[in-house]
């Protein structure tokens, strides 16, 4: 009986939670994206504070007894090895391209597509957000698109979305 109760005590104070990976090159904007966002939500959601450790900023939202946590891991090389690590807790994925870099453009796509070629991430949705958008002569969302979408095979049927953003002044 204890068992049983238990059970159903905990099946109805359990929450829904969600991992979602923020990935990218260093210098793309992942940090102050994910602080963005958690401010904004910040006056309404109240979300716990963001812990930053060595190569991982966390961020969490709770949102109608639903738990987003926001893991936004570090873009450098050395670092981007140890990504994979995260890919099997993962619900989606959130990419993030300096619009403003076209030299490190093909990298990132490249990085993009290792990402995606995970088995761990098979079915997971993809947001590619084509950051800095207020930097004039950036790409815009029309040029980021087809660069990343060049590989369409790898993205398959999951869901994949490119949006145009602005970390900075939070639009987008
Ligand atoms: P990362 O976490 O992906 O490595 P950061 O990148 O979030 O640390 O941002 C790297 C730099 O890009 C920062 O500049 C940040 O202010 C800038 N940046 C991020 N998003 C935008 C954006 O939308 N527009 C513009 N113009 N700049 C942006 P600093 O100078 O602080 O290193
Ligand atoms: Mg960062």
């Amino acid at each position: 009986m204890y068992t049983l109760l238990h059970g159903l005590y905990k099946y109805l104070v359990q929450k829904d939670e969600y991992f979602i990976l923020i990935l990218g090159l260093d210098n793309a904007g992942k940090t102050v994206r994910n602080q963005k966002s958690l401010d904004n939500l910040w006056l309404s959601m109240n979300p716990s504070k963001i812990t930053t450790t060595v190569g991982l900023n966390i961020g969490k939202i709770d949102i109608a007894g639903v738990r987003f946590n926001f893991w936004d891991l570090g873009g450098q090389e050395e670092l981007r090895s140890l990504w994979d690590k995260y890919y099997a807790e993962s619900h989606a994925v959130i990419y993030i391209v300096d619009s403003s870099d076209r030299e490190k453009i093909s990298e990132s796509k490249e990085t993009f597509d290792r990402v995606i070629s995970s088995e761990h991430l098979i079915g997971v949705p993809l947001l590619v957000l084509a950051n800095k958008q207020d930097v004039p002569d950036c790409m815009g969302v029309r040029e980021v698109k087809p660069i990343f979408n060049q590989n369409a095979h790898l993205i398959g049927r999951r869901d994949c979305m490119v949006m145009p953003v602005s970390a900075l002044n939070g639009t987008k």
